[in-house]
């Protein structure tokens, strides 16, 4: 096991495009092993490969972390790693407070749908489908959204997107100077 990097906005890599997996072998496996250490790690709730420089379809959540309180049969408490995910039903809007490991600092409201099905491959390359509500929801499509290159302050209106950059260069400019002394 290892512990990766967590790239952080503005790197580009961030808003590249990942690629479906065709084979999910031992090399995809440890990837997901390394993916949930470093999840963990961070304290996230989820990780999606791109965070981690990989382009790849790959996506891990464990919302059991922090939401114990929550106990919907859809709101699964287990860890989920989900190769090539898709959603493939999704129903009503729910407003939820985001924020990102690769965005640190930062939270704010993103409005989302509040049910989704999604489908995928799990660690064995066995077809899954996951349906879900609550945080599980919220964090399958922001993990979803990071493949196709979309942060959560992508979804925000613009003028919260230019408030949200300007807090977020603000703050790397105070760790650089701090970094100086
Ligand atoms: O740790 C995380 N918490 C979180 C809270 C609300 C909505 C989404 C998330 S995902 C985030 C981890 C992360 O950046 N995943 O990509
Ligand atoms: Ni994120």
């Amino acid at each position: 096991m290892a512990l990766l990097e967590i790239l952080t906005w503005p790197d580009k890599r961030l808003a590249a495009k990942s690629t479906n997996v065709d084979q999910v072998d031992d090399e995809i496996r440890k990837l997901i092993d390394d993916m949930f250490e470093t999840m963990y790690f961070a304290e996230g709730v989820g990780l999606a490969a791109p965070q981690v420089g990989v382009t790849k379809r790959i996506i891990v959540v464990d919302c059991g972390v922090r939401e114990s309180e929550e106990s919907s049969p859809l709101t699964a408490k287990e860890p989920l790693a989900i190769i090539n995910p898709e959603v493939t039903i999704q129903d009503g809007k729910i407003a939820w407070e985001e924020g990102c490991l690769s965005v640190p600092g930062y939270t704010e409201e993103v409005e989302r749908s509040a049910k989704v099905t999604v489908t995928g491959l799990d660690r064995e390359g066995k077809p899954i489908t996951i349906e879900a509500e609550g945080l599980l929801s919220v964090c399958l499509q922001h993990e979803i959204d990071h493949l196709e290159g979309v942060l959560f302050v992508d979804r925000l209106s613009r003028l919260k997107q230019e408030m949200a950059k300007k807090k977020l260069r603000k703050q790397m400019e105070e760790e650089a100077r701090d970094r100086a002394v």
